[in-house]
């Protein structure tokens, strides 16, 4: 067989998302273990809901033994941090969200990566010489609550490619392919030259993707971008934006779509599609 492209794997994508997650975890500032009474407090509940589970739905030693066997393996394909932020994070962003003003957010995912190009606005994230897509322009404004536009906003922003692929985690996508820190004028505003990424389609090679299959779902996210948006002494929001009319958008396998986050971009004539979106954020 002859390909041109390595096709990505899902325990090549697994362990680089493993691999990312300890790094920012190893430079984090300011992390301090959990305190013994709240360890006790959410395991004890954790494992109280998982026995209940045991209890009604009648799970056997097959099940129990099918379930071991899973855990281990999505340990050594690296898939711990794509389970969980599939599965479990829009719960905990539903939570952050409780006292969180301002544009909505939404989970970070396991594909982000920091340290990428700082560019000022207008930008053009940076792509490969042939990169398919239809061309899209994100433009809008970085202001506070009142509404005061806020300089020196950076809007970060991380996307799959067309074939929905995300570099850093696909060996055929140049590292930092369309992703960037984009740096917001002195009105806060700020606008990005992209294509419009695909949906994503959570890997069938790997334990996560193997569940999905045992249980009949569907394994799509809807396309989306990524985004980071924060200012100085503001509170950096983590959200994603969507697109009007695109597959999946009811059935994210993520859950991690709301209404307020999708965009309704219009062709200008040329092909390019645009679209204006404001973020909003609160002091921090
Ligand atoms: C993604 O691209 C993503 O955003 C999430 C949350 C999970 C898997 C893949
Ligand atoms: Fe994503």
């Amino acid at each position: 067989m002859t390909t041109t492209q390595p096709s990505p794997t899902a325990a090549g994508s697994g362990s680089s998302a493993t691999e990312a997650f300890r790094a920012a975890r190893a430079t984090a500032s300011g992390t301090t273990g959990v305190p013994p009474e709240r360890v006790s407090a959410v395991v004890s509940s954790l494992l109280a809901g998982i026995h209940e589970t045991i209890r009604t739905e009648s799970v056997t030693y097959d099940e129990f033994r099918a379930a071991k066997q899973f855990l281990i393996e999505v340990g050594e394909g690296g898939e711990w941090p794509l389970l969980l932020d599939v599965f479990v994070e829009h719960v905990v962003e539903d939570v952050a969200a409780r006292d969180q003003h301002g544009t909505k957010g939404s989970i970070l995912g396991p594909y982000y990566l920091p340290g990428q190009l700082r560019l000022d606005s207008p930008a053009t994230l940076p792509r490969r010489a042939d990169e398919k897509g239809t061309p899209l322009a994100l433009s809008g404004q970085v202001r506070d609550t009142e509404g005061t536009p806020l300089p020196g906003a950076e809007v970060e922003i991380w996307q799959a490619d067309e074939q929905g692929y995300y570099s850093g985690f696909a060996p055929h996508v140049p590292d930092g392919n369309l992703r960037a820190v984009v740096v917001a004028d002195a009105d806060g505003r700020f606008e990005i030259r992209t294509i419009e990424p695909a949906p994503y389609r959570i890997p069938t090679d790997g334990p996560t993707g193997t569940l999905i299959e045992a249980a009949a779902w569907h394994p799509w996210r809807p396309a989306h971008l990524h985004l980071l948006v924060g200012a100085p002494g503001m509170r950096t929001i983590t959200t994603q934006l969507y697109f009007r009319g695109g597959e999946w958008l009811d059935s994210d396998v993520a859950s991690a779509t709301k209404p307020e986050l999708i965009l309704d971009p219009v062709d200008a004539g040329d092909g390019t599609h645009v679209v204006e979106y404001d973020f909003v954020l609160e002091r921090a």
